[in-house]
């Protein structure tokens, strides 16, 4: 069985724990032989102080690798930030976004690769070498592309943030008037991505952010086009229960694209590929004809629950093949 995903970062990466300990623990051998590939949201994406930041890619590895911090959901575990209060003391900006000293490991390796000439892609795998995620992990492409937001400025005026700016700095409280994914219209995808969608047996949306993380791998041209030509089913899981994003700020870039935080609004998102929805028993399912909605306990409080929907979310998906 071949399941490929589309991720972000904390979101998706519990999400896929989830599927691996499901996949793992399976009766069917099926199951149990499954491989699956990740497609990573790389327009979170950053340099600072020289270095090259991918945080949706490192969510992922490091969770699926034993190395995340748990409950910060991204960063590792263990972490000090000697280099980050040294940075503080020659007041080298911004000091808004906190390196922790592993974490630097980790970024010297790719900037370092990177100005060597790699692709993203060789560098997400020689990392992997390491951690050993479980999974095939891809980023959306090589290219660069990173989101900006678009915030109101004094009389009429506007100015552009990083998206790490308005999501770390500003805790999204200013409201976005836009967000664009700079450089994904000119982005090809990654190697392996539009093939792993093609041949897949399934699709999985883990419940990752609508916009800045499902939304973005979306604005690579041709991702959306092999999801809606591909034979396999997409099934996705509501990352709003109850009208409200679980933890974060998704309600902020929903707003943002005038998109109302609902679980039906959101595969409202996907509706020209979405086969299969996940909902919570509190929300109101979409209607729409050729839309399998199935209700599950959505919330991903805890390893066994987490497996539990991962597993939900394949069952409807086989029902679909
Ligand atoms: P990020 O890149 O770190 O923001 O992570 P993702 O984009 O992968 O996922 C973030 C989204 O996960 C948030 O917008 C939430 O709506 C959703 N989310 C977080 N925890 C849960 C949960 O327990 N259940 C569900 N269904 N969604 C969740
Ligand atoms: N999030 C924060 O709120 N504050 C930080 O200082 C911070 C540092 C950081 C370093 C590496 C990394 O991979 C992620 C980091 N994040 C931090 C999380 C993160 O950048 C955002 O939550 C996302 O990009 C949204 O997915
Ligand atoms: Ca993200
Ligand atoms: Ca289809």
């Amino acid at each position: 069985l071949r399941i490929t995903a589309l991720a972000g970062g904390v979101g998706g990466a519990r999400f896929l724990r989830g599927l691996l300990n499901h996949l793992a623990a399976a009766q069917d051998p099926v199951r149990r032989d499954a491989r699956v590939t990740v497609i990573s949201n790389t327009a979170d994406d950053i340099t600072l102080h020289g270095l090259r930041i991918s945080p949706d890619l490192d969510s992922v590895m490091y969770t699926l690798g034993g190395g995340i911090d748990e409950v910060r959901g991204w960063g590792r575990a263990e972490e000090s930030s000697g280099v980050a209060a040294e940075l503080a003391v020659y007041g080298a900006e911004p000091s808004w976004f906190t390196l922790g000293d592993k974490d630097i490991a980790t970024h010297l390796v790719r900037t370092r690769m990177l100005a060597e000439g790699a692709t993203l892609s060789q560098v997400t795998a020689r990392l992997c070498e390491r951690w050993q995620p479980g999974v095939r992990l891809l980023p959306m492409t090589d290219d660069v592309v990173e989101t900006h937001v678009d915030l109101a400025g004094p009389d009429g005026s506007t100015r552009r943030v990083h998206f790490q700016e308005w999501w770390v700095r500003l805790h999204a409280a200013v409201p976005a008037l836009a967000i664009e994914p700079v450089g994904a219209a000119a982005a090809t995808p990654a190697p392996g991505v539009l093939e792993a969608v093609r041949d897949a047996d399934v699709v999985v949306l883990p419940p990752s952010n609508p916009v800045v993380s499902i939304g973005t791998i979306l604005q690579v041209p041709g991702i959306r086009d092999a999801l809606a030509a591909t034979a396999a089913p997409v099934v996705g899981v509501s990352p709003v229960i109850g009208g409200a994003p679980v933890r974060g700020m998704a309600d902020a870039c929903l707003a943002a694209i005038g998109v109302p935080t609902t679980a039906a609004a959101v595969a409202g998102l996907y509706a020209d590929f979405l086969d299969g929805w996940l909902v919570a028993e509190e929300d109101e399912p979409p209607v729409r004809a050729g839309l399998h909605v199935r209700r599950r306990p959505l919330l991903m409080s805890d390893p066994r629950a987490t497996a539990d929907l991962a597993g939900a979310a394949l069952d409807l998906a086989l029902e679909l093949v």
